[in-house]
């Protein structure tokens, strides 16, 4: 490049920032009217009253059904919520309903409301949730945490805010319109600890989001102890992006993980994947590469160009162990088997190669679940594709159930816009507009409603290094993905959507989740 070039380069990004304004956060407006109720995703139906708020009071009891562990766990959790916060002792009991109580109550019978749905009601003197599964309740209590004044969310003890823990009269009754409300953190690329894959799924949990997808391996590195292959973590695990050390999860590590989500009701859904993408596992095992040559790490971000070899058996014995070992660590019934961006392989070696790994899956008892390249082989009726290409011609899927995650919607890893940093912009520049405003219904004409099993929105982690930075990109995308996931179609609306999302600020500065605070939302 000459100096020419560069001075015009100077030039021209100096130009850039002068049209869109200084980057700074917006000045919070204290003093505007909040929307009474701010609650995100926006529930199915919501009535607003005109009696007197609920308020929460020093006495405040939680009372449950006796007997029912869900209910008890989930209770002690808003127990804790209320008590750290507000310094009210908030005990948990069964029995009567005293005044002033708040009441979880899982009923049966109420089938209606699915296995993730709830009720809500509060008046002056009681506020009851009740649904017909623990998940329900839990999905309650997020709401029941969004109606209250942000401060919920401190640990401070604010007796100074005593009058002020307020929940207004609404009648809810509330349900997903998806199953699979995702999102997908690979921590592949860069390495994320256990501690920060946590605090991403209390993010998550918040907003009713209900599976974690995890990219455990790519070219970069491998992130799962296999016990019967040790050296897929002792030498395919130590680097990243960049060439710092990398790291892995131990298989107590990964229960671990496990454990936590199902705690706030997010399945976990492990990802290896393959036939590309691999470079990390031939770094351990250079005789399964395609061409039998050791490759060498890799630290870059380029794609496609690792294939590990389709006509070796030993290539499926390896599989076997690491499916076999992760299968039976996850509780869940999906293993991703990626899939995506093979350029070494033939077409007729990626489809029987996919073939024979479907059938691995199927007997350590998983579904498979693929990137859309998957559907150029023959799948079982059970397996799921996640569609990400968009444009993708979706006419050949087979009726398979899909998961819907067009890159220029959903992928969180994408830029907000080319002054923002971190992130990539292969398919668009996406700003939570571009997020909202879509429909999955209208994804292709081909693919019925019936078939969408939901959405899921990935974060890949080529510029991300640490959960901060995760943060930057995933709120308030995710967040605004949840909504498009959990509300019925009828009932969003972006502008309303932005006035309530913009109430959220305070409470992810407490809890210290970091975010993009775009033009686009009339921050707090
Ligand atoms: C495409 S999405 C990929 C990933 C990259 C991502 C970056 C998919 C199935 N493959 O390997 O990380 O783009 O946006």
């Amino acid at each position: 490049m000459t100096r020419y070039d560069l001075s015009r380069l100077a030039l021209l990004g100096v130009a850039t920032i002068a049209a869109c304004g200084p980057r700074t956060a917006p000045v919070p407006v204290v003093n505007r009217a909040a929307p009474r109720v701010a609650v995100v995703p926006a529930p199915v139906s919501l009535l607003v009253g005109n009696g007197a708020p609920f308020a929460l009071r020093d006495s405040v009891i939680i009372v449950i059904d006796a007997g029912n562990a869900d209910a008890a766990r989930i209770a002690n959790t808003l127990a804790t919520l209320v008590k750290v916060s507000t310094a009210f002792p908030a005990a948990v009991r069964d029995g009567a309903l005293p005044r002033g109580a708040i009441r979880l109550r899982l009923d049966a019978n109420r089938s209606d409301l699915g296995d993730e749905g709830y009720t809500l009601n509060a008046v002056a003197d009681s506020l009851v949730i009740v649904a017909r599964a623990p998940a329900g309740l839990f999905h309650g209590i997020q709401t029941l945490r969004q109606m209250l004044p942000y401060q919920i969310e401190s640990d401070m003890g604010r007796s100074d805010l005593a009058q002020s823990w307020t929940v207004p009269p609404v009648s809810i009754t509330d349900a997903p319109r998806f199953a699979w409300r995702g999102a997908m953190l690979d921590v592949a690329r860069h390495f994320f600890t256990v501690d920060e894959v946590k605090q991403y799924i209390d993010m998550l949990a918040l907003y009713k989001m209900n599976r974690l997808h995890l990219h455990l391996a790519d070219d970069q590195g491998w992130r799962i102890e296999i016990k019967s292959r040790p050296t897929l973590t002792s030498i395919g695990g130590v680097m990243q992006v960049g060439g710092a050390p990398g790291g892995f999860y131990t298989q107590d590590d990964y229960a671990e993980i496990v454990r936590y989500a199902a705690e706030r009701y997010v399945t976990i859904v492990p990802e290896i994947d393959m036939p590309a993408h691999i470079n990390a596992a031939l770094l351990a095992f250079p005789q399964l590469s395609c061409g039998k040559r050791a490759p060498a790490p890799y630290m870059g971000t380029e794609v496609g160009f690792s294939a590990i070899c389709p006509d070796s058996t030993d290539s499926y014995r390896l599989i076997d162990d690491f499916v076999r070992e992760i299968a039976a660590i996850t509780p869940g019934p999906y293993f991703h088997i990626g899939g995506d961006e093979v350029q070494a392989l033939t077409d007729q070696q990626y489809a029987s190669f996919i073939e024979r790994v479907q059938d691995i899956v199927a007997r350590h008892g998983k579904t498979m679940v693929g990137w859309d390249e998957i559907r150029h082989a023959r799948l079982l009726p059970t397996s799921v594709v996640q569609v990400w290409r968009p444009g993708q011609d979706t006419t050949s899927m087979g009726g398979a159930k899909v998961i819907l995650s067009p890159a220029n919607k959903l992928y969180v890893d994408m830029q907000y816009a080319p002054q923002t940093e971190l992130g990539l912009h292969w398919a668009a520049y996406v700003e939570p507009d571009t997020v909202y405003n879509w429909n999955p219904a209208t994804l292709s004409a081909t693919i019925k409603e019936s078939d969408i099993l939901g959405i899921e929105a990935p974060l890949w982690a080529e510029t991300i290094r640490n959960i901060t930075a995760a943060m930057f990109l995933a709120v308030p995308r995710v967040p605004t993905a949840a909504e498009v996931a959990w509300t019925p179609q009828a009932a969003r609306n972006w502008d309303d959507f932005r006035q309530r999302i913009a109430t959220h600020a305070p409470r992810w500065r407490i809890l210290g989740i970091n975010y993009y605070p775009t033009p686009q939302i009339p921050w707090y």
